[in-house]
C-alpha cells in the first residue's frame, strides 16, 4: 500500500483537506515528508493547465492516484440526482472532464458528494434510480478512456443517499459496470459501519480506493479508529492500493500532513514482518 496526501487545486470551503493554498508547495512538502502521492480536489478541469502540473508531478515523482470532485457540488450545487435535468446534464459533463483530466494522469475520478441528496420530491428509489442510469453512462464514457470510477458511502451528516458500504456494494452491483469500484473512508466508516473490519471484508472484491482519517477527522493516530487493525484487514483481503489522507489541517496543516506520514508508514513497514 502507498501513501498519498489530500490537496486541492484551488481555493476550497470544505474542510478535510490538509492544504488549501499553494498547491505546488503542497506538491514540494508532500515529497520531502515522503509521499508516494497526492490525490487532487479538482472543481473543474478546464481550469487546470494539466501540462503544467504533469511537469511538476514529475519532476517530484507524485503519483496523483484520484481525482476529487466534490467541489463542484458544494460551490457549484452540480448533482447527478438533482430534480432539475439541466443540472444533472451539467454534472455528468463535469464528470467527463474529470475522466479526461484522470486519463492523462493515470487516476481515479470520486464520486462523492456529486452523487447529490435525495429531495422530499424524488424520493431514494427515484434518485438511485437517476444515478444508476448516470453511474452507466459515465462509466461507459470513462471506459474508453481507461478510468475507472470510485464512488463513496459517506456519512448521514452529509448526505441522505449510500451511507453505508452495504448500500454501496448493492448499487455498484446494480450498476453492473467493470469500471465502478467502492470507495471506503475510515471518518465515514466510523460512524456508519457496525465493524470497519467486517465491512473491508465484505468490500473487499471492489476496493478501489481507501481515504483515512481518524475519528475526529484528525490524522490518523489522533482519534480512536484502530489503524493498525485497518491496515491489516485490509492486506488480508489483498489491498494493494492508495490509503489518502483526508484530514483536517489540525493542529497545523504541517503538523498533520508529517505525522500521518509517520504514523501510516510505521504501520505498512509492521505488516511486511
Ligand atoms: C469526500 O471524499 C468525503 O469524504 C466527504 O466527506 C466530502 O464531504
Ligand atoms: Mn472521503
Amino acid at each position: 500500500m502507498k501513501l498519498s496526501l489530500v490537496v486541492s487545486v484551488s481555493e476550497t470551503k470544505f474542510a478535510a483537506v490538509a492544504f488549501k493554498e499553494s498547491y505546488s508547495l503542497a506538491i514540494e512538502k508532500a515529497t520531502k515528508w515522503g509521499y508516494d502521492g497526492v490525490e487532487l480536489a479538482v472543481r473543474d478541469p478546464a481550469v487546470i493547465n494539466v501540462g503544467e502540473l504533469k511537469n511538476l508531478l514529475g519532476r517530484y515523482n507524485l503519483e496523483v492516484p484520484a481525482l476529487g470532485t466534490g467541489q463542484a457540488y458544494g460551490e457549484e450545487g452540480l448533482s447527478l440526482t438533482s430534480p432539475d435535468g439541466q443540472t444533472r446534464e451539467k454534472a455528468k459533463e463535469r464528470l467527463k472532464s474529470h475522466v479526461k483530466m484522470a486519463s492523462e494522469l493515470n487516476s481515479k475520478v470520486i464520486i462523492g458528494l456529486m452523487r447529490g441528496k435525495v429531495s422530499q420530491d424524488s424520493g431514494l428509489e427515484k434518485s438511485l434510480g437517476l444515478l444508476k442510469k448516470s453511474m452507466r453512462d459515465l462509466c461507459d464514457f470513462a471506459m474508453k478512456y481507461n478510468v475507472e470510477f470510485v464512488i463513496e458511502p459517506i456519512n448521514r451528516y452529509e448526505t441522505n443517499m449510500l451511507n453505508t458500504v452495504d448500500e454501496t456494494l448493492e448499487f455498484i452491483n446494480g450498476v453492473g459496470r467493470e469500471n465502478l469500484k467502492i470507495l471506503l473512508d475510515t471518518f465515514h466508516m466510523n460512524i456508519e459501519e457496525p465493524s470497519i473490519f467486517d465491512s473491508i471484508r465484505k468490500a473487499r472484491k471492489l476496493i478501489g480506493h481507501v481515504h483515512i482519517a481518524d475519528s475526529n477527522r484528525w490524522a490518523p493516530g489522533c482519534g480512536h479508529i484502530d489503524f493498525a487493525g485497518v491496515v491489516n484487514t485490509l492486506n488480508e483481503v489483498g489491498y494493494d492500493g492508495y490509503l489518502s489522507a483526508e484530514i483536517l489541517p489540525e493542529p497545523s496543516p504541517d503538523k498533520a500532513g508529517k505525522f500521518n506520514y509517520e504514523y501510516m508508514s510505521k504501520l505498512l513497514v509492521a505488516i511486511h514482518h
